[in-house]
């Protein structure tokens, strides 16, 4: 009879290889998927103890499922600058899981757009949309069309056609996108009237982040922001810190970024710096939140143009180097792999006590491991920036029933989320002796309610 340790040994090391095997299977599939492989690899890190615990996802052959993405649509977009010219984009829209709910999860126009860059946010959106509690399944796309230094007729044109594809595939109880890098309100709105043309009928639903005048919700632009900063401040408080009177450094100046500057501020913090893909500006008097709206969302500016309004502030030409300022909260709030190991390391050579991820895994693996070894507070992405989805099933909610909620009911549900989302993630944690891991927690909680959720629905 084998003892009790032995026994459980044998077990994680079934269990491991089993999770290697599962890699091994998403490696052949997707050879140069580098940051999908990435996202599959560090939440496969997380599972092993609920797989040693609960024999059954295994048996199911659950993972081999949840890492094929049930469909993944590629499209061309054609369209005519403003030279007359005949330009053409790829489009993309991976719906992933849909479990829990319909598919949902943002568009992004980027030119880094890439099939990997797709599945990587949208096996992520798996998990959050998992942890709001709400019944939404997991999907994401966009398009690899650079939308800087394009016209305001150009991005319409190219909304369109985009949407003049898209539309075969989505609804409002299929799957419903949002913004996410490079595409707001303006963008949702052409979006949202090519949809409406084609299918002859208004369904306010069939998109989130919509104008207000439409069917949009209010406190929605602030989500995200705003949500991540309410799970910041539950993590500090639960290891008796406050953001007031700490400094904070955040990157990015899109719509993440300023409105997490915005809540950090008005519960004390002291922001210094922020930044875009250009470089970032240091402001020791508190970076002044309206200057950077001015900026970046009324004029699509680079955030150098803040100084005009600043001139005690300093720009720095590399946008990297925003993590080598002294802080004591980081928050990446801009996009993928920003903070590697040289930052990590240089955020905790200068003291900082907690990171949390607002924008969409901006954290390696190996910068996620020097803060986990050093006791820093670390909080993932998948639930720190869960507050957008959130808030985008809110306005769902709103367009089926009809009805609109003030931005302070809407606020008030985004808190209760936010923190329910953190208190889930610290107890999954728990119950699987990994206290204080906010990843495995995260990981464990998104996890559990899809996998049960397709055992129920059987095969
Ligand atoms: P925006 O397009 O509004 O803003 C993106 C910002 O990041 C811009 O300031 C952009 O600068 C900057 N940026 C892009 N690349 C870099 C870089 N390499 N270094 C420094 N800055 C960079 O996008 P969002 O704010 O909506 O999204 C930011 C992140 O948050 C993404 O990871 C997104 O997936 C995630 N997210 C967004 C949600 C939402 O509701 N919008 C919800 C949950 C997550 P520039 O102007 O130069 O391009
Ligand atoms: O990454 C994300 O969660 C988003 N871009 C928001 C998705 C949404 O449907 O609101």
């Amino acid at each position: 009879m084998p003892t009790k340790t032995k026994k459980n040994h044998t077990e994680q090391e079934k269990v491991e290889k089993y999770l290697d095997y599962i890699l091994t299977i998403v490696k052949r599939r997707n050879p140069h998927e580098k940051e999908f492989l990435q996202a599959v690899k560090m939440f496969l890190h997380s599972l092993t103890s609920v797989f040693i615990k609960n024999p059954k996802y295994m048996e199911h052959n659950i993972l081999e499922r949840m890492v094929e993405p049930e469909r993944v649509i590629t499209f061309q977009v054609p369209w005519v600058d403003d030279h007359g010219k005949m330009q053409v984009n790829r489009g993309y829209r991976v719906q992933f899981n849909s479990a829990i709910g319909p598919y949902k999860g943002g568009l992004r126009f980027h030119p880094s757009v890439s099939t990997s860059i797709v599945k990587f946010l949208g096996f992520e959106q798996i998990f959050k949309n998992s942890l709001t509690g709400q019944p939404i399944g997991g999907g994401k796309g966009g398009a690899d069309f650079n939308p800087k230094g394009k016209s305001n007729n150009e991005i319409m044109r190219f909304c369109q056609s985009f949407m003049t594809e898209l539309a075969k595939y989505i609804g409002p109880d299929i799957d419903i996108p949002a913004g996410d890098i490079g595409v707001g309100k303006r963008e949702l709105g052409y979006l949202f009237g090519q949809y409406k043309r084609i299918s002859g009928q208004y369904h306010a639903g069939v998109l989130t982040g919509k104008g207000l005048s439409y069917g949009g919700s209010l406190g929605r632009t602030e989500a995200t922001g705003y949500g991540t900063i309410y799970f910041v401040d539950e993590m500090l408080k639960d290891a008796d810190l406050s953001l007031e009177d700490s400094t904070v450094v955040v990157s990015g100046s899109g719509n993440v970024s300023i409105y997490a500057m915005e809540k950090a501020i008005s519960l004390g913090a002291n922001v210094v710096a922020c930044s875009d893909s250009d470089g970032y500006i240091y402001d020791e008097n508190g970076i002044n939140v309206e200057t950077v709206k001015k900026v970046k969302e009324q004029n699509s500016d680079r955030i150098h143009a803040y100084l005009k309004e600043h001139q005690d502030a300093k720009y720095f030409s590399d946008c990297s180097g925003i993590w080598s300022i002294p802080c004591d909260v980081a928050l990446p709030c801009a996009t993928q792999n920003e903070i590697d190991r040289v930052e990590a390391n240089q955020l905790l050579v200068n003291g900082v006590k907690a990171v949390a991820e607002g924008a969409n895994m901006p954290c390696t693996s190996e910068a996620i491991r020097v803060f986990q070894t050093h006791d820093i507070l670390f909080a993932p992405a998948k639930a720190v920036n869960a507050g957008g989805v959130a808030a985008s099933a809110l306005e769902m909610a709103q367009n089926s029933s009809r009805i609109s909620w003030s931005f302070e009911e809407v606020d008030t549900m985004l808190q209760e989320i936010m923190k329910n989302i953190y208190t889930n993630c610290v107890q999954a944690a728990e119950n699987y002796n990994h206290s204080g891991n906010l990843v495995i927690g995260a990981d464990i909680a998104g996890f559990t309610k899809v996998a049960d959720t397709m055992i129920e629905h059987g095969a």
